[in-house]
């Protein structure tokens, strides 16, 4: 398949799951809307078709809470496939939660001000499309603001999150020490929907670790979702490398866009300022415990035991996407790409580094190729004028899916599509690493 034959395939993936509403990321494991999936999807339709994005994210937004958390799903009230339900979030707990929509308890990285930066960088339309800032603006800002407070008492301009699948990497071994110290006081009971939906259950995560998903939501009920409250008592808190590093770039695309709506921007410099200055604090490790000196790669922060988690995955490379980091600091995390530790057949990058103990090459997190992972790592290789390797990850990326579908993720070594099949975020990462003609990084930290 040559690229435009490429696009064509993507965009009838994505015309394939959306519902008129909103695109779900894939048939039979994922029939509701997810956030991050939403925003990448926005970016992927935003060249063919403004008012799909734009529709796209303001179907999520309605799902905004009251304290400005969006929540990770917004539910297809119609789907009974999918575990948690709606009823078993029951979200009415909190006074914080919707009235008129079903939505999950908790998060996920916050992709949306760049899609939204990036609807009205690619659309034809400048003053519908800028119509459409104004009217999003208000539930970014809330959303930032959510999590550089509620996520974020310490002030640190990192962000902490209470469960797995707030990162979006939902069984990577980074949790596996953390999720172990959770007591499960009380075992939930519940029959898993997603190993019946679709693909080996070797791909999906264990039975231990949706035990302990599933008792964290019980929690996170417990609380009736009160931010305040989990914070003192919750048993996991981790500050999350991935997710830090996009709030850091999304806070960029904020600015800009608030500076395109004429809208007041002091509030988005100071968070910005917070997370430079402590972004090596919390993240930078050093190499044995005990010196000073860094492997050069950024670790999550456990909160609890107030302790970095090193383990090798994908996030340790990813701060290269913020534009955060100096040519040195980007140079070691290239030097790590390159020596093979990470690079998976087809030039695209594993989820875990290969020699890392935990590496499984078939289960989720644990090691497979993502596109949505490869194609931010991508662009941080090209703000840093790493161009060749940048191209091999695209070809790589491009390759992956012209010869095993577009499935939710790879096998490192040979290639093999995982998951869910016709998913819709490969499909949108695919569009946008042929169509982009500019570095999004660079259109956001343009001052
Ligand atoms: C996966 O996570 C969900 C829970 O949110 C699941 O396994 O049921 C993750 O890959 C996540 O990053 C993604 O947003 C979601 C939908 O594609 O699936």
């Amino acid at each position: 398949m040559n690229e435009s034959e490429l696009v064509e395939s993507a965009k009838k993936v994505l015309d394939g799951n959306w519902t008129g509403e909103f695109t779900i990321p894939s048939e039979a494991l994922y029939p509701h809307q997810w956030s991050w999936d939403a925003a990448m999807i926005a970016i992927g339709n935003s060249y063919f078709d403004t008012d799909r994005s734009m529709k796209e994210l303001e179907h999520l937004f309605a799902g905004q809470w009251k304290n400005g958390m969006i929540p990770h799903i917004v539910f297809n009230v119609k789907e009974k496939t999918y575990f948690p339900s709606p009823e078993y979030y029951d979200i009415t707990r909190s006074p914080n939660a919707p009235e008129h929509v079903k939505t999950s308890g908790m998060t996920q990285p916050p992709v949306h001000a760049m899609a939204c930066f990036l609807i009205h960088h690619n659309s034809n339309d400048k003053a519908k499309t800028e119509e459409f800032l104004k009217r999003v603006y208000p539930n970014l800002l809330k959303f930032h603001r959510y999590l550089m407070t509620e996520r974020d008492p310490e002030k640190s301009g990192l962000v902490t999150i209470f469960h797995p699948w707030e990162s979006g990497r939902d069984d990577s071994p980074i949790w596996d020490d953390a999720l172990a110290r959770v007591k499960i006081t009380k075992m939930p009971k519940f029959q898993r929907l997603d190993i019946k939906a679709e693909g080996e259950k070797s791909e999906r995560p264990s039975d231990d670790e949706y035990n302990r998903f599933i008792f964290l939501v019980d929690l996170m009920k417990e609380y009736n979702y009160d931010g305040k409250i989990m914070y003192e008592k919750y048993p996991f808190k981790i500050k999350d490398v991935l997710f830090s590093s996009i709030l850091y770039s999304a806070n960029w695309a904020l600015l800009q866009i608030a500076k395109l709506i004429g809208e007041d921007s002091k509030e988005i410099s100071e968070w910005i300022s917070r997370t430079e200055t402590n972004f090596r604090k919390f993240f930078s490790a050093p190499s044995n415990g005990k010196s000073n000196n860094s492997d050069g790669l950024f670790y999550d922060y456990d909160v609890i035991i107030g302790e970095r988690i090193m383990k090798r995955t994908i996030s340790c490379l990813l701060p290269i996407y913020t534009g955060l980091l100096s040519k040195q600091e980007a140079e070691v995390i290239v030097k790590w790409i390159s020596g093979a530790d990470f690079v998976a057949e087809y030039d695209t990058i594993a989820s875990v580094d290969e020699k890392e103990s935990d590496y499984k090459p078939l289960d989720y997190w644990r090691g497979p190729v993502w596109i949505n992972t490869s194609w931010s790592i991508r662009y941080g290789l090209l703000r840093y004028g790493y161009t060749e390797r940048a191209e091999r990850i695209k070809q790589g990326a491009l390759r992956l899916v012209a010869e095993h579908g577009f499935r939710e993720y790879f096998n490192p070594s040979s290639g093999e599509g995982l998951g869910g099949k016709n998913f819709s975020w490969t499909a949108a990462a695919v569009i946008d690493m042929i169509m982009n003609k500019s570095n999004p990084i660079d259109l956001f930290l343009k001052q």
